[in-house]
C-alpha cells in the first residue's frame, strides 16, 4: 500500500473508533497561497529581524516599524485565497461526518476558515485582529488600510496586532484545548510546520506519547521527521488532495 493509502487507512481506523483526527498546521500549508514561510531560504525572517518585529520589546521600541511589517503581512493574508491543501482539509473534516477533526493552527492568516473549515484553534492569534495595549478593547473589524500607524484606541493607548510574539504566552484556552485534543488524537496530521517553535512543536510529541499515529506532510524533513509514523513528502497543495482522494475511496 502507498504511504498516502496507509495514512488514509489510519484516519479511517481512528474515525471508526471515534478518536479525533487532529491537524496541526504551520506556514507551509499557506505557501502555495503565496504567503511565505518564516524560516528557510525565502523565509520572512531573512528580511525582517524577529527581535524587532515579533517581540513586545521590539514593538515598544518602534511601534510604527512593527505595524508596517504587520500591515504587509495582513495585506498578503487579505489578498490570498485558500489553496487545494486548505480545501482538502476542509473536505476531510466534513467527510468524517460526526468524527471530530479539529485543526490546530499556528497560522494567523485565516485561510482555514476561508476554506470553510470549522473547529479551528488559533494558537498564535490572528492577523485580522488588533487589541489595546492598555484596556481590554479588541477588534476584528480593521479597515483594509490603516490611515495612521500605530493605530490608537479610544482610551488613547496604542493598539497592537492580536498575534503572539516570542516570549509571550499563548492564549490559555486555545492552548488547553490543543493539549487536550493532542492527548485524545487517534491520528495527528502535521502539515507545513518546521516544528521548531514551542510550545506548538510539543503537541505532536504529546499525541505520539498518548498513542496517536503521526503523519507528516512537508516537502522537507523537520525536527519531527525521526519520530513520525508516515512521511508524505511533497507540497501540501499536492499531497492533501491525494490524501483526501484516498480517504474518499476508503470511505466508499
Ligand atoms: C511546506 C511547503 C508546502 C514549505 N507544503 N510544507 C529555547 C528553546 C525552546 C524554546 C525557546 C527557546 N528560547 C525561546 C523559546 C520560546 C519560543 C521558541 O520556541 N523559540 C524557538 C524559535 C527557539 N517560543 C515562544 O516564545 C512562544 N511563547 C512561549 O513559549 O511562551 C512561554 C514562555 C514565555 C516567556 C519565556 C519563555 C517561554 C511564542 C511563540 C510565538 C511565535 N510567533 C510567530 C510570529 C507570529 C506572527 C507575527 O509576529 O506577525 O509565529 S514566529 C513564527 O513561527 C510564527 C509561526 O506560527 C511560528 C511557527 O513557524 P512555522 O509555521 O513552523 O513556519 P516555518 O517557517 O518555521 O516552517 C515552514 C515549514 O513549511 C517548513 O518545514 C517547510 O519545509 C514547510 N513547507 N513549503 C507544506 N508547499
Ligand atoms: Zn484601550
Amino acid at each position: 500500500m502507498s504511504d498516502v493509502g496507509r495514512a488514509a487507512s489510519a484516519i479511517e481506523r481512528a474515525a471508526a473508533q471515534d478518536l479525533p483526527i487532529v491537524s496541526l498546521t504551520g506556514a507551509g500549508i499557506s505557501r502555495e497561497s503565496g504567503i511565505p514561510t518564516f524560516r528557510g531560504q525565502d523565509g520572512i525572517w531573512q528580511e525582517h529581524d524577529p527581535e524587532e518585529v515579533a517581540t513586545l520589546e521590539g514593538f515598544l521600541r518602534d511601534p510604527e516599524r512593527a505595524w508596517r511589517f504587520h500591515e504587509q503581512l495582513r495585506e498578503l493574508c487579505l489578498s490570498s485565497d485558500p489553496n487545494p491543501a486548505h480545501t482538502a482539509l476542509a473536505w476531510i473534516q466534513k467527510s468524517l461526518d460526526g468524527a471530530s477533526a479539529p485543526i490546530i493552527t499556528q497560522n494567523i492568516d485565516g485561510l482555514h476558515q476561508a476554506a470553510g473549515s470549522r473547529h479551528v484553534i488559533e494558537l498564535h492569534g490572528s492577523a485580522h485582529r488588533a487589541r489595546c495595549t492598555r484596556c481590554d478593547f479588541t477588534t476584528d473589524d480593521l479597515p483594509r488600510h490603516l490611515e495612521q500607524l500605530p493605530p490608537t484606541c479610544d482610551c488613547g493607548a496604542v493598539l497592537r496586532p492580536d498575534v503572539v510574539w516570542f516570549g509571550e504566552q499563548l492564549p490559555r484556552e486555545a492552548m488547553e484545548r490543543a493539549q487536550r485534543l493532542s492527548r485524545q488524537a487517534g491520528v495527528m496530521l502535521v502539515i507545513g510546520t518546521s516544528a521548531t517553535v514551542q510550545p506548538a512543536a510539543s503537541l505532536p510529541v504529546v499525541a505520539l506519547r498518548a498513542g496517536a499515529s503521526l503523519v507528516e506532510i512537508n516537502p522537507e524533513p523537520t525536527a519531527l521527521t525521526g519520530v513520525v509514523d508516515i512521511q508524505l513528502r511533497g507540497p501540501a497543495g499536492e499531497v492533501m488532495p491525494e490524501l483526501a482522494g484516498a480517504l474518499a475511496s476508503a470511505l466508499g
